[in-house]
């Protein structure tokens, strides 16, 4: 199943809205074909692996979810294990699309020997924004990243924070975005830093993240978001009563403005745009918000081995909370990325029905 996990990885960036999907066919303990969905309508992994295996009789598929039971883009995955003459299937976890889901049960019929669950957390983190999206749907999986010092700081006292991580944990936050349907910044971040919220790192997307501006009261016109040949993929969410303004200001250049009065409601306006994941970039004050407001889902935290002693907090003063009442967060990931430290985690992972 790692294996497995492993090998869907490599459709991030391609495959979305859809699952990022690995399979793995063994005989005796032996590899004899694997496979990931590498792209969007494309071969799932199951028939992928398949193909990839000029014989599967009586061998066992090892896959992250649940293969299909449609005939949809492509032929249904559980036929093709059946015509194959595979015997055993082991998926980590159902498959929530009502159009697609089932599968475990047409290959129990047709005699298989299906078993669920093994490598569950891992599965339900991997294709979190599509767990999601089918279980709770109505806004966006929002991921916050935040790169800091040791003591948890943005930036020094100076303000400056390009950069505290290094080359290493900056790729892997190119490799992040390519993997989300849109990007999002606070106005103090979109004014200080005027990133271009672009992908320009090993993987390019299918589709080019939208890039979205918390502005709330405050735009500024001038900004690369607003002004580049991409601005067509830029959102700005503001207060409903300055949103006709600012649709004549940044409006011409082809800029979705959208009124929304809090968080919440702005998350939703996304998710009618069809953003069903969001990165946000930035800064503290946007960060502490979601979390405050239970919005945030995840934390991509990449921490630099410094001390800056005085700076910019990545996380804000918010209501207390008592170390008995304090509950865990769901450890996604943990590794080394150069000098850096990253931490993955969910406030909790959502699973399908079994
Ligand atoms: C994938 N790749 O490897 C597997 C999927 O739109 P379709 O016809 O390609 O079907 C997408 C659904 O198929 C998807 O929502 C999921 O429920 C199921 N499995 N999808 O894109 C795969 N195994
Ligand atoms: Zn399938």
């Amino acid at each position: 199943m790692d294996r497995a996990l492993a090998l869907a990885l490599n459709g991030w960036g391609r495959v979305a809205p859809n699952p990022l999907v690995g399979a793995v066919l063994l005989r005796d303990g032996q590899v004899i074909g694997e496979a990931f969905h590498a792209e969007f309508g494309g071969a799932h992994a199951e028939a992928a692996a398949l193909a990839a295996c000029p014989d599967a009789a009586g061998a066992t598929c090892v896959v992250n979810l649940e293969p299909c039971a449609h005939q949809g883009k492509t032929p249904p995955c559980a036929e093709a294990l059946i015509a194959a003459g595979v015997r055993r299937v082991v998926a980590a976890i159902r498959d929530p699309d009502p159009a697609a889901r089932g599968g475990a049960d047409v290959l129990r019929r047709a005699g298989l020997q299906v078993e669920l669950g093994i490598g569950d957390q891992a599965a339900a983190a991997l294709n979190a924004p599509f767990l999601w999206a089918a279980v709770r749907p109505g806004r966006p999986f929002v991921a916050l990243k935040v790169a800091t010092s040791l003591d948890g700081l943005l930036a020094d006292a100076d303000g400056k924070s390009q950069w505290i991580s290094g080359p290493e944990a900056r790729e892997y936050a190119h490799w992040l975005r390519a993997g989300f349907d849109a990007i999002g910044v606070g106005h103090e971040t979109a004014v200080k830093d005027n990133p271009e919220l672009t992908v320009r790192g090993p993987v390019s997307p299918r589709v080019a993240p939208w890039r979205v501006v918390f502005a709330r009261r405050r735009v500024e016109p001038g900004l690369r978001v607003f002004t580049d040949g991409m601005a067509a993929r830029t959102v700005v969410l503001v207060a409903a009563d300055i949103r006709d303004r600012v649709a004549r200001e940044v409006g011409g250049a082809g800029v979705t403005v959208v009124a929304a009065d809090g968080l919440q409601a702005g998350l939703e306006a996304l998710w009618t745009l069809g953003v069903r994941s969001l990165l946000l970039e930035g800064g503290g004050r946007l960060a502490t918000a979601f979390l405050g407001a239970g919005l945030a889902d995840r934390v991509y935290w990449i921490q630099a081995p410094v001390w800056l002693g005085t700076g910019v907090p990545a996380f804000g003063a918010r209501d207390p909370v008592t170390l008995d009442g304090a509950r865990a967060w769901a450890i996604v990931e943990r590794r080394a990325l150069g000098r850096d430290s990253l931490l993955v985690v969910d406030r909790e992972l959502c699973f399908p029905a079994s």
